[in-house]
Parts: structure tokens; sequence; C-alpha cells
């Protein structure tokens, strides 16, 4: 029998390649749309991903440019608001496309009985009709949005509303990340994390991430391994069995 029940996904980076092309791109859209002069270049986005949640990052950011609190409060909603539909928009276009191997594992965890369920920081509105066209919404058991969990990741209540939703035990379930700032909220719930790194976490430690690979990896394409604590991996894929192994591991411990 497997040591593996449930497999708890981040969506942002991890499941999908979102924020560079995505999200940052909606973000300046708005700005545009509002007759605000930001612009955040890729660079500018990969710093401000250090503070999760739409809302949260644009105050950071326009705090930081010296917009009073109360204009923020007036404006950041409305901006972020508009972002969503934007981003809805890119979503149901087919412009925000899956991480490479995603619908690979995630079909496999099905073929195996294993649930599959989602913690993400982003907001329903989106996160539900991009999931659905990518993956069909119905074979996640949980969907856990920033909505149903004010305190954002790091913070670990969006994995522990996954856990309570599905039933699933820590000890025989799994998340998969992209972040430092995930890798410390899954953790901070007691989950052992599998993280598949992308070009924005790269360079991240991802402390904490028993496994890291720089993708699922795919049978043409395999991903490199930057980390292999409990040797549960046989090649440069994400599979079943090494999130199994990853589990009866970190069980043992
Ligand atoms: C994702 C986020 C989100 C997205 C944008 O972090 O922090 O804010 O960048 O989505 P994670 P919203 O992958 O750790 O969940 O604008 O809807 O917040
Ligand atoms: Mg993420």
């Amino acid at each position: 029998m497997l040591a593996l029940r449930t497999v708890i996904f981040d969506v942002d980076g991890t499941l999908v390649d979102s924020e560079r092309d995505g999200h940052r791109v909606a973000f300046n859209q708005a700005f545009a749309e509002f007759g605000l002069p930001d612009r955040w270049d890729e660079e500018t986005y990969g710093g401000l991903l250090a503070i999760t949640g739409g809302q949260r990052r644009l105050h950071a950011y326009l705090s930081e440019r010296g917009v009073e609190a109360a204009e923020r409060e007036d404006i950041v909603p409305k901006l972020h608001h508009r972002k969503t539909e934007l981003f809805v928009a890119m979503a149901e276009a087919g412009e925000v496309p899956a991480r490479p191997g995603a619908l690979r594992l995630l079909d496999e965890l099905e073929a195996s009985g294993v649930t599959v369920a989602v913690a993400t920081t982003g907001t329903r509105a989106w996160v539900a009709p991009l999931l659905d066209g990518l993956f069909d919404l119905s074979r996640f058991a949980a969907v856990v949005t920033g909505d149903d969990c004010p305190r954002r990741k790091p913070e670990p209540d969006a994995y522990l509303e996954a856990l309570r939703a599905t039933g699933a035990e820590p000890g025989t379930t799994v998340a998969v990340e992209d972040s430092d700032n995930g890798v410390r909220a899954a953790r901070a719930a007691a989950l052992p994390v599998a993280a598949v790194s992308n070009d924005y976490t790269a360079t991240q430690e991802l402390d904490g991430a028993a496994v890291v690979l720089d993708g699922f990896g795919t049978p043409d394409c395999p991903a490199g391994i930057r980390r292999d604590a409990y040797r549960v991996l046989d090649s440069g894929m994400l599979t079943v069995a090494a999130l199994s192994r990853l589990a009866a591991a970190a069980g043992s411990r």
C-alpha cells in the first residue's frame, strides 16, 4: 500500500507558470488603465514576489514609493479587482500555461487513487477558472485560496485548511511548492515538501524541502535534481513512487 494518501499543490509557480508573463502583465495593465506611471519589469516583480498576496504586494510597493495609507486603502482593492479581471481573461484565452509535467503527475496521482488538493494565496476568482481549464477543477478534493485564509504564506493557514477540508493527515500527505514562502508555510503545517523551483526561485534555498528539482520532469525532458535528502528520486521526474517514498521517509523521522 502507498504511504501517500494526499498531495497538496501550490498553484503560482508550481502547477502553473503564472507570475512573469501572467500576474505581472495584468498588474501593469491595471496600472495603465488607472493612469498610474508604475510598471513592474521582470526583475522588480521577482523582488516583489517575496510579498505574497496581490493586495499586500501593491500596498508594500505603493507605500515604498510614498503613497499615503488612506489613498492606498482606496486604490489597492480597485487596482487588484481590475488586475484579477485581466488575469482571468488571460487564463480563459489559454495564455497561462501549466508547468511541463504537472498534468502528467496529476494524472498519475489520480490513477493511483491519491487525493489531490490545492493551497494557494491567490484569489479564487482566477484560481478556479485557471485550474478548471488546465486540469479540470473536479479532480481537486479541496481548493483553498487566499479568500479562505487572510493570513498568507509563509503562515501555514492555507495548508492547515487544506488538511482539514480533505481530512488528510500530515503523516500521509506531501506538499509540492516552488518558493521559500511556500516551503515555510507547508513545513509550519508539519508537511514534508517536494519543491519544483522555477526561474524566479532558482536561487532560493528552499530550506526545509527534502526534495528539490527544477521542474516536474517529463520523459523527454527530465528535471535537474537540486536536492534529494532521503534519496527518494530514481530519475529527474517527480513521480507518485518518489512522493510516496518521501512520505514514508519523513514519517519515520
Ligand atoms: C502567490 C501569490 C499571489 C500571486 C498573485 O504565492 O503570492 O499573490 O502572485 O495572485 P503562492 P493574487 O504561490 O506562494 O501561493 O493577485 O490573486 O494574490
Ligand atoms: Mg508559489
